[in-house]
């Protein structure tokens, strides 16, 4: 019995090691600075302003939690010269010991966009829309960096208003142009939103939508799953098993919410989804999975910035280790015999594991804090950045005002 328990603990450690070995999740540059809500900004004193702020903040977080090497980047916010700006991200993926993530192009913030970007009726705006996404694909060339990430904006408000089927064949046009351009080991992954900007109708509203328009741009566009991008009640984890199973799932956009997309940190609400959608990944072929990107898409407007991105990191890192616990050989059998209760205390028992002691092995194991948040507090880091930056983001504040 003693050696049967030594024996499971042994598997456990063993399961919960390789997981977390091989397990990355990308920082979004935009999590680090101020954001708010529509109605308004809250800044903090320790927001990055500027994209070195951005790099150093996220290096920090990996340097806590070994997890997350990459950093996404918004091409506005963070490249506004377009590729003018290379060479100096270069020079900070060096002194950080970071490197770019996905490129994320801007289609919704000028102007011109009002009525959409690469579904816009007009073609003199949708040439602009393919321009940047062009543009965007040579950044990442430039970088070396391997998914230009598009969240297309596009939608109508009032039904009638707006062709949906003149505007699928423009997307069609401009997502195809698109993927033309991409080089070597490039890919373009395509998130799908159900609504917000746009409330009647968005062009590209789920990922049946999504799925047909990679399938028609070619074999290195692949769906991302933004997981509070669906209405309530999707059983999500069978959207993410179906596009494993077509071999169409680029990546995802992991946070969490309670009511629609509010970007709210990951498994803070519903930890058990997170639980099943790492479940249907680890359950899948290894080359299935292999090119799943997880990135982190959340925007904390009143949690600090930095403790806010270790929480989520290590929050993934737990979540996933519960899901590798999981005894897939058992299961399979049981779900093969139809012995339902049975499958199911196998499957939730690995959920209700506490398995925050392995964990904590493991990352002393790699030469990293026992406790990110922990370490975090007592580095000084964010009285440090908060110091520094401080009358820069008070500056800020005054152009609110
Ligand atoms: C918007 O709702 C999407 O989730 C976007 O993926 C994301 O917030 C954006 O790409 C940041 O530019
Ligand atoms: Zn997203
Ligand atoms: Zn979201
Ligand atoms: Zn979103």
């Amino acid at each position: 019995m003693g050696n049967n328990g030594a024996g499971v603990a042994e598997r456990d450690a063993q399961r919960v090691y390789s997981a977390l070995d091989g397990f990355r999740i990308e920082v979004p540059s935009w999590g680090f600075a101020n954001t708010g809500t529509r109605f308004g900004k809250f800044i903090q004193g320790g927001a990055a302003t500027t994209i070195e702020e951005k790099f150093s903040d996220a290096a920090q977080v990996n340097a806590l939690t070994g997890a997350s090497p990459t950093v996404a980047l918004h091409v506005l916010w963070d490249l506004p010269h377009g590729r003018a700006d290379v060479p100096a991200i270069q020079a900070l993926e060096k002194k950080y010991g970071m490197k770019s993530g996905s490129i994320n192009p801007n289609l919704f913030q000028s102007a011109e966009y009002k009525y959409g970007s690469i579904a816009n009726p007009s073609a003199e705006v949708r040439g602009m829309a393919l321009k940047h996404l062009l543009d965007s694909v040579a950044i990442g060339q430039a970088l070396g960096s391997k998914d230009v990430s598009l969240w297309i904006a596009d939608g109508s408000n009032y039904p009638g208003t707006q062709s949906i089927r003149k505007r699928i064949g423009w997307m069609e046009e401009v997502l195809g142009a698109t993927h033309a351009a991409l080089g070597e080991g490039q890919r373009m992954l395509v998130e799908y939103k159900p609504f917000e900007p746009a409330f009647y109708h968005t062009d590209i509203a789920d990922w049946g939508m999504a799925l047909e328009l990679v399938r028609r741009c070619g074999p290195k566009a692949k769906v991302l799953v933004d997981t509070g991008h669906h209405a309530q009640a999707t059983n999500i984890e069978q959207i993410v098993t179906w596009l494993l199973h077509v071999k169409e799932l680029g990546g995802f956009h992991f946070n969490d919410r309670k009511y629609a997309d509010d970007d709210l940190t990951l498994g803070s609400i519903d930890p058990y989804q997170v639980f099943r959608i790492f479940h249907e990944i680890l359950s899948a072929e290894e080359k299935e999975r292999a090119d799943v990107a997880f990135m982190i898409d959340q925007s904390h407007n009143l949690k600090g910035k930095v403790e806010a991105m270790v929480q989520t990191v290590a929050m993934a890192q737990e979540l996933y280790a519960k899901a590798a616990l999981i005894d897939q050989a058992k299961l399979a059998e049981l779900q093969q015999e139809c012995r339902l209760v049975e499958a199911e205390e196998c499957f939730r028992s690995s959920f209700w594991q506490d398995v925050r002691p392995i964990v904590r092995e493991w990352r002393v194991a790699r030469g990293l804090p026992a406790e990110p948040l922990k370490a975090l507090a007592e580095s000084g880091y964010v009285e440090k950045i908060t110091r520094e930056r401080e009358s820069r983001n008070a500056r800020s504040v005054s152009t609110y005002a």
